[in-house]
């Protein structure tokens, strides 16, 4: 059997105003992965400048810092085979009007920035997320 593995997913400030905390844990359940730790939390700056360390120089990341810091998020470690890749199927394209039906996005989700979920895009961004957020 493939080896469990642990991915971080976010329910964004969007989603949680929208009241889509039950819908993305409740897809992410039903696909089989297994939730293993979560908690709640408005993220700091400080916090958002680490996790999006990637996109400190992309135009688009003033939009992002304040819209991430806007409210409060829901952030988990989800376990299973392939997590990584299976939470990212889940959720769908970055862009919700890319994105297909069936996914999070494509079914929920309107704009790039507002586009209701986070999940980790590979191993080393899971692990770093996740000591982010839970250690
Ligand atoms: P996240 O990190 O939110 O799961 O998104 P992705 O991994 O799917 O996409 P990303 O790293 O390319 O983008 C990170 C984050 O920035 C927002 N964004 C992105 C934005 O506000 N404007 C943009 O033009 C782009 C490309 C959305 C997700």
């Amino acid at each position: 059997m493939e080896m469990d593995e642990h991915t971080f997913v976010m329910v964004k400030p969007d989603g949680v105003s929208r009241g889509l905390i039950g819908e993305v844990i409740s897809r992410l359940e039903r696909k089989g992965l297994r939730l293993e730790r979560i908690r709640m939390l408005t993220i700091t700056e400080e916090m958002a400048r680490h996790h999006y360390a990637e996109h400190l120089e992309r135009p688009f990341f003033p939009e992002l810092l304040d819209f991430i810091c806007s409210g409060p998020v829901v952030a988990m470690d989800w376990s299973g085979p392939g997590a990584i890749a299976t939470a990212r199927e889940v959720m769908g394209a970055t862009d919700p009007r890319k994105a297909e039906r069936g996914t999070i996005r494509g079914d929920l989700g309107q704009e790039v920035t507002q586009n209701i979920v986070h999940g980790s895009d590979g191993p080393e961004s899971a692990k770093r997320e996740l000591a982010l957020f839970f250690d």
